[in-house]
């Protein structure tokens, strides 16, 4: 069964394919379908905007779609940046950017520097919207290391690790990532409605 990764990120899409690999379902990113579409996110919460995102895309493909919203909470900064993770450091910023503005938010604040990463996936076909919620706990370090993943993951040190999300394989961060936690729940629901 096809279904659409409503994302335009690149790093999501290769963990999602990792996580429904070897399914009944083949995720198709928007990368695939060669659709650059730019899809304004002006939810409050990461369910409103994971919907908007699978809605959008539903209504030009009508195919099944999922989607994803997630970002980082930490703790000092009382819940931030939050929905706003993909744009902290202003619109058109980068990973790199991002992760600037935060260690030097942060260099005013005692370690360690509690933080956890959420995700909310959906999954929308017109009929049915299923929904689940994925976190990681862990804390943010000021020093980068690793090359591996996206966005935070060069700062951020899952609980029980002494090593960095970048400097985890895909497999290994899909073992424990909010990602992974999310879309397995999801795929649990999804083979209850398509599978029964
Ligand atoms: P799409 O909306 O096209 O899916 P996006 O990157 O804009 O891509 P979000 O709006 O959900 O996605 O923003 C999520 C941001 O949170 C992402 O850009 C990263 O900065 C951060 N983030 C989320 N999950 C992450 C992860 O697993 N590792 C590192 N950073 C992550």
């Amino acid at each position: 069964m096809k279904i659409i990764f409503a994302t335009q990120n690149a790093g999501k899409a290769n963990e999602v394919k990792n996580i429904f690999y070897d399914s009944v379902y083949e995720i198709i990113s928007l990368a695939d379908l060669k659709n650059d579409i730019e899809i304004e996110e002006n939810g409050k919460t990461f369910y409103d905007n994971a919907l908007i995102k699978a809605k959008s895309i539903f209504e030009i493909y009508k195919l099944p779609v999922i989607a994803d919203d997630s970002g980082l909470e930490v703790e000092q900064l009382n819940g931030e940046p939050g929905v706003y993770s993909a744009r902290y450091a202003g619109k058109n910023c980068t990973y790199d950017d991002n992760n600037k503005k935060l260690i030097k938010e942060l260099k005013n604040f005692a370690e360690p520097h509690f933080a956890k990463f959420v995700c909310t996936s959906i999954y929308y076909d017109g009929k049915y919207i299923l929904t689940s919620v994925g976190e990681l706990n862990g804390r943010i370090i000021l020093q980068p290391r690793g090359r591996n993943g996206f966005g935070y993951d060069p700062i951020f040190q899952p609980d029980g690790y002494d090593k960095t999300l970048a400097e985890l394989s895909l497999e290994e961060k899909n073992k424990i990532s909010h990602r992974a936690k999310s879309f397995l729940g999801l795929k649990k629901q999804l083979d209850k409605i398509i599978l029964m």
